[in-house]
């Protein structure tokens, strides 16, 4: 009878350790999942990042693509004298591809120069550059019949899209379509 209370307060004792192993384990296990959670969630932000960027590339190179490939008077590279004035937009006074070279703005801003809603910490940057049809990564410092537009998209000062497209003089969009 002794022998069987004896074991029984054993038992008590190490129940009270595996208590206290599975509280720990638990928390544990807790904390572990907790982490997971917060890395799932920080990677779904991160996935909507990089499609909301992707957008803004998109939305910014479709823009540029339906420009005519040069401007048709006196055409200079960029900005043409008197377009000089809308460095900073509104955009819808571009028209042609290689005005848009220089292009950045944060947050991002439509052709109407309003800003992009939700797109505080963001940033759209534009370069276009003439290159050798024969090898477009040569940029070349004269006129060679191909521009090469590049759209970059910026989070916190991050790279989260970038854009290349080649424009040539060959190809021209409908002027309905622009
Ligand atoms: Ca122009």
């Amino acid at each position: 009878m002794h022998r069987k209370h004896h074991q029984f307060e054993t038992r008590k004792g190490f129940s009270l350790l595996e208590v206290s192993i599975s509280t720990l384990l638990v928390a544990v296990l807790m904390i572990t999942s907790l982490k997971c959670v917060g890395a799932v969630v920080r990677g779904r932000g991160m996935t909507a990042r990089y499609v909301q960027a992707e957008q803004l590339a998109q939305e910014m190179m479709t823009e540029i693509m339906r420009k005519p490939y040069r401007d048709n008077s006196l055409p200079l590279f960029g900005l043409e004298l008197l377009e000089a004035v809308y460095i900073n937009g509104p955009r819808s006074n571009y028209d042609d591809v290689d005005d848009y070279n220089g292009w950045s703005a944060s947050p991002p801003k439509d052709r109407t120069n309003t800003t992009i809603t939700n797109t505080t910490d963001w940033q759209r940057q534009v370069s276009v550059a003439w290159v050798n049809k024969s090898a477009p990564s040569q940029v070349l410092l004269y006129e060679s019949g191909l521009k090469r537009i590049t759209v970059t998209v910026k989070y916190q000062g991050t790279t989260m899209a970038t854009l290349v497209a080649l424009r040539s003089q060959d190809f021209e969009i409908d002027a309905s379509d622009r």
